[in-house]
């Protein structure tokens, strides 16, 4: 089996040439906060433990509905991916689970598989369904749906499928099914749109009964594409709705990209946190549609304000609050180990960031109404270069201080496109 890409060795050196200066950094931040009132190693000990998920689909290159350009090296199969997924996370040490994706990820022998990815120092996260495109050989087509299909035998195959998704989940050690369906209408009047909700509820909540017992289910919601006019679950509202339906272990998720623009999406994040149905994300970013663009690319400050929401939320916690996080990203004109690395950088930046906020200067200016003052608190936490305690909680946990210069000297993908077979030409989100 394939171990570890990097010999301790490597990243000691690597370390090694830069640990003054980030001593230094990190000292000079610590004298800030202090001032501040903030304890810096109370903030490490925080950014350590927290982790993201990177997903299985993002390890290969991306493309639009229009090309996919894919570069020597790229992996072409789930365990080519395990191999990136391992790398990232050895450089990083923030990532060390992987979301899959079926039947994208199909092996015959999970237990295998997931044996593959304890030796790369990898786990898994949520399992994704697919019943938003036809397989080789499926006996129905989506084309109109699959949960929420008019067609009876077409919503028992696209439950099938989720249950099937489920027992490959239990084998690789997964505790949550996430559900994207892409059932919608292109045209006003193609569907009866409470009947296709009413359908939908129905074939969920047959997925819902083969939940094991301390299993979550995912609900994403999505308003558009591929469906143009109407989504079945396509919002916040309708999410919630599902979710409260179908019982305690159904929650929601929130992919960044699923919203009309400039919708207030850490206001999402504190009204599901209220109904204690916040269930994840799908970090990424876009500037006008689903564009999965690498996570704080575009809109840095609504990332960090997300995170401000979710530490607002840990200090009042609901029962079940535990959000799983991960990218959800479409990396069309990078290396995706480096997007994902940097991607993650940022996720954890910007939690690193909500955690300075004072929290009492901006409870007592809200409460106050003062609003200069607690847009200045956030402010004020927003501006922090917090790399320093990053790269610091990074480099103790065995990590590259310098993650991306690190992986630039290994020739990684100049090798694997020796080893690995050359992906074809064409179109497609994968
Ligand atoms: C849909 C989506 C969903 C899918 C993934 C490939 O746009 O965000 O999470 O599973 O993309
Ligand atoms: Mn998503
Ligand atoms: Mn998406």
């Amino acid at each position: 089996a394939n171990g570890p890409a990097l010999t301790l060795d490597q990243i000691g050196s690597h370390n090694a040439e830069r640990i003054d200066a980030l001593a230094e950094d990190y000292a000079a931040l610590d004298r800030q906060l202090a001032r501040r009132g903030v304890d810096i190693a109370q903030v490490k000990s925080a950014v350590a433990t927290f982790s993201v998920a990177v997903p299985s689909w993002g390890a290969g290159r991306g493309g639009t509905r229009f090309a996919k350009f894919p570069i020597p090296g790229e992996p072409t199969n789930i365990h080519e991916k395990l191999e990136d997924c391992g790398l990232i996370q050895q450089l990083g040490q923030v990532t060390p689970r992987v979301s899959p994706h079926f039947p994208w990820d199909k092996v015959s022998d999970y237990a295998a598989l997931r044996e593959e990815a304890a030796n790369l120092g990898l786990g898994f996260d949520a399992v994704n369904s697919n019943t938003f495109q036809d397989q080789p050989g499926q006996a129905h087509s989506y084309r109109s749906g699959s949960l929420s299909s008019t067609d009876a035998d077409v919503r028992a195959q696209a439950i099938d499928h989720n249950i099937e998704c489920i027992e490959i989940g239990r084998q690789l050690g997964s505790r949550a099914l996430t559900v994207w369906v892409g059932d919608g209408t292109n045209f006003p009047g193609q569907q009866h749109l409470g009947r296709s909700l009413d359908r939908y509820l129905d074939a969920a909540a047959q997925v819902y009964a083969a939940l094991p017992g301390d299993w979550r289910m995912l609900l994403e919601h999505k308003l558009f594409e591929p469906a143009f006019y109407s989504t079945v679950i396509s919002d916040w509202g309708s999410s919630m709705m599902a979710a409260q339906e179908l019982g305690p272990k159904a929650m929601c998720l929130i992919d960044l990209g699923h919203h009309a623009p400039n919708v207030n999406i850490e206001q999402i994040v504190a009204r599901l946190h209220k109904a204690g149905k916040l269930g994840g994300f799908h970090f990424n970013d876009s500037k006008y549609g689903d564009d999965d663009l690498d996570a704080g690319a575009i809109n840095p400050h609504q990332l960090f304000l997300i995170f401000n929401e979710l530490v607002e939320a840990a200090l009042e916690p609901r029962t079940g609050f535990d959000p799983a996080y991960m990218i959800d990203q479409s990396h069309n004109v990078t290396d995706p180990i480096e997007s994902m690395l940097c991607s993650a950088e940022a996720i954890v930046g910007s939690f690193a960031k909500a955690l300075l906020v004072d929290r009492e200067a901006l409870r007592a200016a809200q409460e106050s109404n003062d609003a200069i003052i607690a847009f200045r608190a956030l402010r004020r936490a927003y501006d922090t270069d917090v790399a320093p305690i990053v790269a610091l909680a990074r480099a103790e946990a065995g990590g590259a201080i310098d993650p991306l210069a690190l992986y630039r000297t290994l020739g990684w993908r100049e090798r694997k496109a020796q080893e690995r077979n050359t992906v074809g030409l064409g179109a497609g989100i994968v």
